[in-house]
């Protein structure tokens, strides 16, 4: 309970635990976000590049899989030409809480801050955490690059504290965190709360491919590579056969047009297809901490029972 007691993170949110879950491109659809609202956190469905009015059904079907009014969350990718269109979303919907990743999201707080909608910058930097506080975010997820997908440069571990210390709006860690442990080791930084994003690729609602499940069980603790750094997107995924083409693109100096062209529809290849040789990855590297398929509902309710024994044993070591 120590955790959870007076925690801001719970409070904003409506939710019984400080956890939210990663929006994943093509992978946190309704019945992942409703498996985790359900279960006590804060599901996300991704927007990423889904057309409006499919978006829209999305979201509707979530609300109908989601018990008791619980909260979910929608997270707006701003790099996405349907940045926009996911906006008008969210705020006709009246999704609860809106997570942003990938660039500046002053607009989104524009046009729903005024609604009443959380919303909840994800950054990589203390720069971009003290200008969303400005902009008058409600919290914001300091994101390591220990995460998957696109990342900044900074770990977990440096990038916690710092922003902890630089904004007075609660601080939600992510990149690393899968278990217990690693929601301990957020708090200690100063985090209320944590994302987690692939210990949710292995829950038993998660609708991904089961050779992607498979291929993050099978991770080992070097197993993830960035690509798309020489592109200004760097983005961590599983070695397979697709990241070794765009490393040898990317050290022979290749177009970036040719890059990116490389990178165009593997995501969905990974996740709808099952196809781990070529496909898209996306995946912290957590991957190698995390070795079963449960119900999302179990893994939270394990990973705050861990936190709050660990806690216990480390009040015993002081005594
Ligand atoms: O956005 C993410 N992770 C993502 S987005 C994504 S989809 C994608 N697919 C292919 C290529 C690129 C992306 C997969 N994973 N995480 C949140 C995050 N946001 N990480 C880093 C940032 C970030 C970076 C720059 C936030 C703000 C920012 O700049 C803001 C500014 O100051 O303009």
């Amino acid at each position: 309970m120590l955790l959870r007691e007076n925690n801001r993170v719970c409070k904003i949110l409506g939710t019984k635990y400080p956890i939210i879950q990663g929006g994943m491109a093509w992978v946190a659809n309704a019945d992942l976000a409703a498996a985790v609202s359900n279960g006590g956190g804060l599901g996300i469905i991704a927007a990423a590049n889904t057309p409006p009015e499919i978006l829209e059904k999305e979201i509707i079907r979530a609300k109908s899989l989601i018990h008791d009014n619980k909260p979910f969350g929608l997270n707006i990718m701003l790099m996405s030409p349907t940045a926009n269109d996911a906006l008008e979303v969210a705020a006709a919907q009246r999704v609860p809480v809106v997570t942003t990743g990938a660039g500046s999201p002053g607009k989104v707080l524009e046009r729903l801050k005024p609604l009443g909608t959380v919303v909840i910058p994800v950054i990589a930097s203390v720069a971009q955490a003290k200008r969303v506080e400005r902009q008058g975010a409600d919290a914001v997820v300091a994101e390591g690059m220990e995460a998957g997908g696109h990342i900044g440069e900074l770990t977990s571990m440096v990038l916690t504290p710092q922003i902890s210390q630089a904004v007075k709006i609660p601080v939600i860690c992510a990149g690393g965190v899968a278990d217990g442990r690693g929601v301990v080791a957020a708090f200690a930084l100063g985090a209320e709360g944590v994302q987690v994003g692939t210990r949710f690729i292995c829950c038993d609602e998660c609708t991904v491919h089961a050779n992607y499940k498979q291929a993050v069980i099978d991770a080992r603790d070097r197993s993830t590579a960035i690509t798309g750094q020489s592109l200004g997107h760097p983005v961590r995924c599983l070695r397979n056969k697709l990241t070794a083409e765009f490393e040898r693109l990317e050290s022979e100096n290749a177009p970036a047009s040719e890059i990116e062209a490389l990178g165009t529809g593997k995501l969905r290849a990974a996740v709808v297809d099952g196809d781990t040789e070529w496909g898209s990855l996306m995946s912290g590297q957590s991957a190698a901490m995390i070795n079963d398929i449960l119900p999302a509902k179990t893994i939270i309710e394990n990973m705050f029972s861990d936190a709050e024994k660990i806690l216990q044993n480390l009040g015993d070591v002081k005594k």
